[in-house]
């Protein structure tokens, strides 16, 4: 790709999640984006396969949301989100609570996922302190988990490049549950792997050690994206739910990337017929026009910390920018695009021929995994010989070069379009991939 103009000084950006030093060296910049496409700053067009980062479900650059945002800029700009309000805040609440599974219908409003996953574990907390078991102090998350990048996060977390350099600050009384990538057992599932529901029942050993009455949450992405795509195995959310509840434990479902219509349906809650006591969010929320998130909580955990406190502040947490104008404005404009276009059933439908073209890619070389569940794939591919994640980071590289972005993370390529994509974009997706993969070592 060409260079950025000389006016771009890219020195001073220290950029997340990035190799900077490569990058740097060979940028790969993006100038526009109007529905399925990006435009790169050297002027080609690039298929989305990835929803930017699983995040705009709704294709990019809708005129309804930017004339929302647009429009709210101008009247509102900003409000205080401690002790005032602004009506589209309730109206964006409201509208996320028709959403969720029957109960959870009290939201509350973050900036992003980690910040939604911070707020949710500190609702556990005060939740078991209002009750008088104040004690239930420890959360379990998962290996390969991934919550985002705050301390509690990345403490629940499962990622270890993630963890290990805070490993001495990470919160104290975590413990993890095993994975449920078991290749030899559940490689090439389509939809939900058969194999793996006993994978829950390791909540039971985890519970005997600690004793039930020292934990307070357990917190699962329902669908594990950002470690390469893994399907929960049929019957195994329905344990962990049987197990937490039998416990007085409470279960966040993580749908930063699962709600708003990455499975087919609201929420991998409703896809799945699970429902958790509380459920983080954000990308699709707002569809990534503006940054929002939120976390969606069982009404009786709301009342009972509300009722366990005095006439002033109930619970001590919040964001200069909960419930900004423009978030929410953004939220609204982009569940009104959902819904008139009935994009979650959209998902639903072309779940069937993008499974088709995921798996047309087995047999081919590298090429060791397919799974998928609605419009998310992963394809894993065979490691380098000592260079692990080098094959698909050149599958990434010359995708992009060819006009598609795709994702990786390790040697899995991940697969997660806007809810609008076609089936002839379908096929330009995995059809390029499958070229890609003809031509490298
Ligand atoms: N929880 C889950 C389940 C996520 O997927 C977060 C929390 C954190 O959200 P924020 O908004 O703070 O980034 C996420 C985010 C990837 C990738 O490459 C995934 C995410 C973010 C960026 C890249 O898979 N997930
Ligand atoms: N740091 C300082 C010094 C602050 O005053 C604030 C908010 O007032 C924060 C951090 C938190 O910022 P935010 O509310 O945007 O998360």
């Amino acid at each position: 790709m060409r260079a950025p103009s000389d006016s771009v000084d890219l020195s001073n950006l220290w950029m997340p999640f990035t190799a900077n030093r490569q990058f740097k060296a060979h940028p790969r910049l993006l100038a526009g984006a109007q529905g399925m496409y990006y435009t790169t700053a050297d002027g080609r067009r690039i298929l989305d396969g990835t929803a930017g980062l699983w995040c705009v479900n709704a294709g990019h650059a809708r005129p309804e949301i930017i004339e929302a945002i647009t429009r709210q800029a101008s009247h509102l700009d900003y409000a205080p989100s401690f002790q005032i309000g602004h009506e589209d805040s309730f109206r964006a609440a409201s509208r996320i609570a028709a959403l969720m599974p029957d109960g959870l219908d009290r939201i509350f409003f973050t900036n992003s996922g980690s910040e939604s996953v911070d707020t949710a574990l500190k609702i556990a907390l005060a939740y078991h302190r209002a009750r008088g078991e104040g004690q239930r102090t420890r959360l379990i998350g998962r290996e390969r988990g991934y919550h985002g990048v705050g301390f509690g996060g990345i403490s629940v977390g499962g990622i270890s490049p993630n963890r290990k350099t805070f490993s001495g600050v990470l919160l104290p009384g975590v413990d993890h549950l095993p994975h449920t990538h078991a290749p030899e057992h559940n490689a090439w599932s389509r939809g939900q792997p058969a194999w793996g529901a006993h994978l829950a029942d390791e909540l039971e050993r985890i519970i005997t050690l600690h004793d039930a009455s020292t934990i307070a949450a357990v917190i699962v992405e329902p669908l594990a994206g950002s470690t390469g795509v893994l399907v929960p195995p049929v019957g195994y959310l329905e344990r962990l739910r049987e197990i937490t509840a039998r416990h007085g434990i409470l279960l966040i479902f993580d749908e930063v990337i699962t709600a708003f219509g990455r499975l087919g349906a609201a929420t991998a809650s409703g896809r799945f017929g699970v429902t958790p006591d509380m459920i983080t969010m954000a990308k699709g929320i707002s569809n990534a026009a503006i940054p929002a998130g939120a976390v969606a909580v069982l009404r009786g955990i709301h009342d009972a910390i509300l009722d366990a406190s005095g006439s002033g502040i109930e619970f001590f947490h919040g964001y200069t920018y909960s419930a900004h104008p423009m978030a929410t404005a953004a939220i609204l404009a982009a569940q009104d695009i959902y819904e008139r276009e009935g994009l979650f059933q959209r998902a639903e439908a072309l779940s069937a021929p993008f499974e088709e073209a995921a798996h047309a890619l087995r047999g081919r070389r590298h090429v060791i995994d397919v799974r998928n569940l609605g419009l998310v794939a992963g394809v894993e591919l065979a490691p380098r010989e000592g260079a692990p994640g080098a094959r698909a980071a050149e599958v990434f590289a010359r995708c992009f070069d060819r006009g598609v972005l795709v994702r990786y993370t390790g040697d899995t390529l991940a697969f997660s379009p806007p809810l609008v994509i076609d089936e002839s974009q379908i096929a330009e997706l995995f059809g390029t991939v499958a070229e890609v993969l003809d031509e490298i070592d």
